[in-house]
């Protein structure tokens, strides 16, 4: 019984059939259509045969199946239909409600985190994504495995006096866990320190670097074609790019501007994974401008708003702190709206001070983006890589006093920063060097 997640999460196959239950709370702001197109989204984008995706409203999750028990059976009914082998729930399962639920529907059960953590294993390539992937099922399975132990204790008196060979199972499992967990670290590191590197000496370049965020499926990747002239995958699949991307754009009046593609993010998504993936967000964190890509014409566009909006406070960006990059909301799939909402947002856009409405597809707008893009990035706070003689405590002090470091490095007799200063700031700091 113990490390089934493991052993459980290896026999989601490509091609399996599937079916969906979505439980509902009745506060939910989100379209439930829009939801089980997400949820039958997220299970296609590994290869899943979605037969049937069906939404229950729940009033008061049970603690022992989530759902009511009339629910469970028609749960239940519906994956016999179907004949399928794997039921979708699309939450949050406990390890004791995915259990009950195998038994009741004869089927395996994966829940919302499994899925997501599925769908990352499946699309990580580089070393380092692959090694994100890998700590982040690691620690899921290990937070399943304590919980289940901690149960099994409840069941047994609370007192665990009665530990049998499960037990012994369960910490042997976690003791394999968490040496495994720990090697992938040590590994993690060896990578990071090559890419810092890498990083480095591309920053050292004095261009500005402009970040792509956005839910998955916004049309970040798309866009970035668009400015680039790239051709990466951009396609109507979840979590279509994994691996940041970087190219040169042209932009009116700058030199040359780096521009990044990233990661989607998603509601819910898991938190081991943002964990996992902080190194790769960097990325964002050291940009001048971030792009907030936005698909207007989707009916949880605000949900979704807010959901980018909480991933990105959790890796530290946010309104509160006073001189992070400035982030611009791109309205993409202008061209997916009727006239009527057409002309509705553009008006919206208009009064709202950081907006830009573009179609990344037809190309509408995009102009105009590329004008603000330059704007922003002519008069706002720019990240700088300064070196600085390490005995010059002065300035040491009046960067840190003046800037946001964001990196600070020795090499040798000398440190080098990398620091975000207004124009106005950097002139200063340039007068007094
Ligand atoms: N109608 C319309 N569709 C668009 C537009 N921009 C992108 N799409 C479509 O939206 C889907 C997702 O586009 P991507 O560019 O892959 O989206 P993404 O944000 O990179 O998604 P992930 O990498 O999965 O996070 C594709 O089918 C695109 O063709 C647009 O302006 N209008
Ligand atoms: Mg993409």
């Amino acid at each position: 019984m113990s490390g089934f997640s493991r052993e459980q999460a290896d026999e989601v196959r490509r091609g399996a059939k599937a079916v969906i239950a979505l439980p509902e709370r009745g506060d939910s702001l989100r379209d439930t259509d829009a939801r089980l197109a997400e949820a039958t989204g997220l299970a296609s984008a590994i290869g899943l045969d979605v037969n049937d995706a069906q939404a229950f409203r729940v009033r008061q999750p049970k603690p022992a199946t989530l759902f009511g028990s009339g629910q469970v059976e028609q749960i239940a009914a519906m994956a016999r239909m179907h004949d399928a082998e794997l039921v979708v729930v699309d939450a949050g399962l406990t390890p004791v409600q995915q259990q009950n639920l195998e038994k009741a529907t004869e089927a395996k059960v994966i829940d919302r985190t499994g899925l997501i953590l599925e769908i990352f294993g499946e699309r990580a390539a580089t070393a380092e994504g692959r090694l994100q992937v890998e700590l982040a099922h690691l620690d899921y399975q290990a937070g399943r495995l304590v919980r289940s132990w901690t149960h099994l204790e409840r069941q047994r008196g609370g007192f665990g006096f009665l530990g049998g060979p499960g037990e012994t199972q369960i910490e042997a499992d976690r003791r394999l866990i968490r040496d495994r967990m720990a090697k992938i670290r040590r590994e993690l590191e060896q990578v990071r320190r090559t890419r810092g590197l890498h990083r480095a000496r591309r920053t050292r370049a004095p261009w500005p670097v402009v970040a792509l965020v956005g839910y998955t499926n916004a049309g970040k990747s798309t866009l970035f074609n668009r400015l680039t002239g790239a051709d990466v995958m951009a396609e109507n699949l979840l979590f279509a790019t994994l691996d940041p991307t970087m190219r040169q754009i042209a932009l009116p009046g700058v030199d040359k501007t780096i521009l990044s593609d990233t990661v989607g993010f998603v509601s819910d998504l898991p938190t081991q994974l943002v964990a996992a993936f902080r190194a790769t967000l960097e990325e964002v964190t050291a940009a001048d401008l971030i792009l907030h890509v936005r698909d207007i014409a989707h009916p949880d566009s605000e949900a979704q708003r807010a959901d980018v909006l909480s991933v990105l406070a959790e890796i530290g960006i946010g309104p509160e702190v006073e001189r992070d990059a400035p982030i611009l909301e791109v309205w993409n799939k202008l061209d997916a709206l009727d006239a009527e909402a057409h002309a509705r947002v553009l008006a919206e856009a208009a009064r709202a001070e950081n907006v830009v409405p573009i179609s990344a597809l037809s190309g509408e707008g995009v102009e105009a983006l590329r004008r603000a893009i330059a704007e922003r990035l002519l008069a706002g706070a720019r990240v700088h890589n300064i070196t600085v003689p390490a005995g010059d405590g002065g300035s040491l002090a009046w960067l840190h006093q003046h800037g946001e470091v964001l990196d600070q490095a020795m090499e040798g007799e000398a440190v080098t920063l990398e620091v975000r200063l207004s124009p106005d700031e950097w002139s200063r700091f340039q007068a007094r060097a």
